[in-house]
């Protein structure tokens, strides 16, 4: 009798919950909702944000991105359950056990949201957010961590101290979250690591990065392949009157274009202004003469695993180049060298690096990545 009547005195209400020591089990289960959610986002973002994970994980990265972002919504939306929750007066709860999360959450969830939406944002954003995205996902990782050891060890922290009880009513709650969401802004616009590392004389190192300095360099072979200029050849052939092979000094004596253009990995990262010079697909289709019936063109990379294809009518894109040159240097072997396909309009994946051969054809071909999934038409979405 008593029993029941003690949970109806705190009947909805975190207090009471708190006091009894039983939360309602739809609060429980959204608690360990977001716990395990969270997790999961750990475990997908890993896999599309560490290089040597992503190698292993080719396959379902298509799969894993879109889980990842899906989860990110839902987990954004369980952030904002205390908004809903009723706090009466008397409520008692841990102030870093709510404003850890909030803020961290508020961050991470900011920052997925500039990187998601490329075309919504300036590309300097969606590289520091990428950054900032996973900082701020490892420390509340950490957190997590610490705070369930203290939780399964049944810690109870002094009534006086930082982790004193609070009152968390919907206004505090709101302060978190938005000195969470207004902190993303700043750290994302300011970029203040970039800063110190240019005001301190032993910050960081290395010198900041070059707005144009790649930080990935992916493939999918486990290694990046080299060649000799004086026995690299390009094979140009297909459905073509004149079947070529040419060589390193044929290549460069034919006429060059420069583009400076933003580029964006599928998987979040960017790169603003990266300044490629190289040559139009038009000039080698002037070439080796490409029949009527062509409609295509694929791209083969020596790497011995990686291809692409592009429609005809995009391949001759003016910005599209098969590029020889980076930011004024010729390409390292990590970028592509010596030529490596640029289709600036598009996701990075179509980017072929290492490119040995160009065939002209009337049959698409599946590309290494399409063949995983991923769209054949990998154009950006449009700037609004
Ligand atoms: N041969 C080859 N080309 C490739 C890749 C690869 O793994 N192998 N990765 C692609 C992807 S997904 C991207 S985002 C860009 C990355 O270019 P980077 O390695 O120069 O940063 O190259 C593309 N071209
Ligand atoms: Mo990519």
């Amino acid at each position: 009798m008593c029993l029941v009547l003690e949970q109806r005195e705190g009947e909805g209400t975190v207090s009471g919950w708190l006091k009894h020591g039983k939360w309602p089990t739809w609060m429980k289960g959204l608690h360990y909702y977001t716990i395990f959610s969270f997790i999961a986002l750990m475990v997908t973002g890993l896999a599309l944000d560490v290089p040597v994970v992503h190698a292993v994980l080719i396959p379902y990265l298509r799969i894993l991105y879109d889980v990842h972002v899906t989860l990110g919504l839902v987990f954004a939306a369980t952030l904002l359950t205390p908004v809903l929750v009723r706090f009466p007066a008397g409520k008692v709860l841990r102030s870093w056990d709510w404003l850890f999360p909030l803020l961290f959450g508020a961050a991470i969830v900011l920052t997925g949201i500039l990187v998601w939406q490329v075309a919504l944002f300036p590309t300097s954003w969606r590289s520091r957010a990428f950054h900032w995205h996973s900082w701020t996902s490892y420390i509340l990782t950490a957190w997590l961590l610490i705070h369930a050891v203290y939780k399964t060890a049944g810690y109870r922290p002094p009534a006086d101290g930082p982790n004193a009880r609070v009152d968390p009513s919907r206004r505090m709650f709101l302060k978190w979250l938005g000195t969470g969401l207004a902190g993303t802004v700043v750290l994302t616009v300011v970029d203040p690591v970039a800063i110190l590392r240019k005001v301190l004389p032993c910050g960081g190192g290395e010198a900041p990065a070059a707005p144009s300095q790649f930080d990935y360099f992916y493939t999918v072979t486990g290694g990046y392949p080299s060649v000799d200029l004086a026995t690299y050849r390009l094979k140009v052939d297909g459905l073509v009157t004149r079947p070529t092979t040419l060589r390193w000094k044929h290549i460069m004596a034919l006429k060059s274009s420069e583009e400076l253009t933003d580029f964006h990995c599928v998987t979040g990262w960017s790169v603003a202004n990266v300044h490629w010079k190289g040559l139009h697909l038009k000039t080698l289709a002037d070439l080796v003469q490409p029949l009527p019936q062509v409609k295509y063109v694929h791209f083969y990379s020596f790497d011995g695993a990686y291809t692409e294809s592009l429609s005809l009518s995009e391949a001759f894109d003016s910005t599209v180049l098969l590029a020889e040159s980076l930011d004024g240097k010729p390409l390292t072997a990590k970028e592509g060298a010596p030529l490596r396909l640029v289709v600036p309009k598009m996701y990075g994946y179509k980017s072929i690096k290492w490119v040995n051969r160009v065939e002209f054809s009337n049959k698409p071909l599946t590309g290494y990545w399409e063949a995983r999934g991923y769209p054949g038409e990998a154009y950006l979405p449009a700037r609004l």
